[in-house]
């Protein structure tokens, strides 16, 4: 059976690292590049981020592309510590001091374009950070979203919750100019893993023992990784997503991944136009649906809304029994 062709774009914090892992341990997919972009930490960061991820995993073969290190316009925001300053949890001491060396020289962009105009409508790239590589390709080769296969996005949010600021979710509110360009301008099928999404199908927090506590490396890095990050401490992590959601481990990129490499995942999602808002004083980045075809778009996008969360856990676990001969 031919490989699913899947280039990921991420901003690799802790959750981009169990994305990648989810997609590499996938039998059936071949990850054609990874590029990187700003986001949870520096673009230099994100490149050192997933050598390491690939390194751990043995799939040190997969091109990396360094991406834009900040949003289309205006001022690059402070980077959260989310994940930690280093993007991964702040514990790895041994630093690969030959990085540069090993991320391409060409830029994410030209990488993205390239490789998806060499095999036509059979690319299925993967969003996991703020969208501005995806935008600069559409600028640069306005054919780009016609020859993706598909595109599958987390991002942005359904019910006007936001995640750092009241109405907008991290990745949309990074730069609301890239993810106003790619909903308007990437007319291929879309997916969108919401924030709300994530959220909604998350798992328990024995789940999360489980999962890091399995004999192999991936999940050996996985624990080192989350051992002191806030994020993964279920005492510490009292966040505006508890108040909406309750307490609950959410590997959020994860759910775009998952989306990607295996349909059946997903079990409802509502298709309709979307739109980025860009003016509002609470709510630029905001994503907003219009179910009712207000706005007159001929295009809609899929808004997943429903998972199968034991599928999901499933992938999960198996993304942390790496390295695997594949
Ligand atoms: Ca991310």
């Amino acid at each position: 059976m031919a490989k699913k062709l899947v280039i990921i774009d991420t901003d690799c914090g802790i959750d981009d690292a169990q994305a990648i892992m989810m997609a590499l341990a996938a039998p059936h997919v071949q990850i054609l590049g990874i590029t990187c972009v700003f986001g949870n930490t520096g673009v230099e960061n994100v490149c050192q981020n997933v050598l390491r991820v690939l390194s751990v995993c043995e799939q040190g073969g997969i091109a990396v592309f360094q991406g834009s290190g900040g949003p289309l316009v205006g001022v690059r925001s402070p980077f959260s510590d989310h994940f930690g300053t280093d993007g991964l949890g702040d514990v790895i001491e041994d630093k690969d001091l030959q990085w540069e060396k090993k991320v391409q020289r060409e830029h994410a962009v030209n990488a993205m374009i390239r490789l998806v105009s060499e095999n036509q409508n059979q690319v299925s790239l993967v969003a996991l950070g703020p969208l501005t590589n995806l935008a600069l390709a559409v600028r640069l080769d306005p054919c780009f979203p016609k020859n993706l296969k598909d595109l599958y996005i987390m991002g942005g949010n359904m019910e006007g919750k936001g995640n750092v600021t009241l109405c907008a979710e991290f990745n949309f509110a990074m730069d609301p100019e890239s993810a106003y360009i790619v909903l308007e301008e990437f007319l291929c099928p879309t997916y969108l893993a919401s924030w709300e999404y994530a959220c909604r199908n998350g798992l328990t927090w024995e789940f999360f023992k489980e999962l890091i506590n399995q004999d192999a490396p991936a999940a050996r890095f996985m624990k080192m990784l989350t051992s002191k990050c806030r994020a993964y401490s279920k005492e510490a992590m009292v966040t505006k997503r508890d108040v909406y959601f309750g307490p609950c481990f959410v590997s959020y990129d994860a759910y775009a991944v998952a989306a990607c490499i295996d349909s059946t995942v997903v079990t409802e999602v509502i298709e309709c136009p979307v739109h980025v808002e860009l003016q509002g004083s609470i709510s630029r980045g905001m994503l907003a649906l219009d179910r009712t075809h207000a706005l007159q778009k001929s295009h809609s996008v899929f808004v997943m809304t429903k998972c199968d969360v034991a599928k999901f856990g499933q992938l999960l676990l198996e993304s942390l029994r790496q390295p695997c001969n594949k």
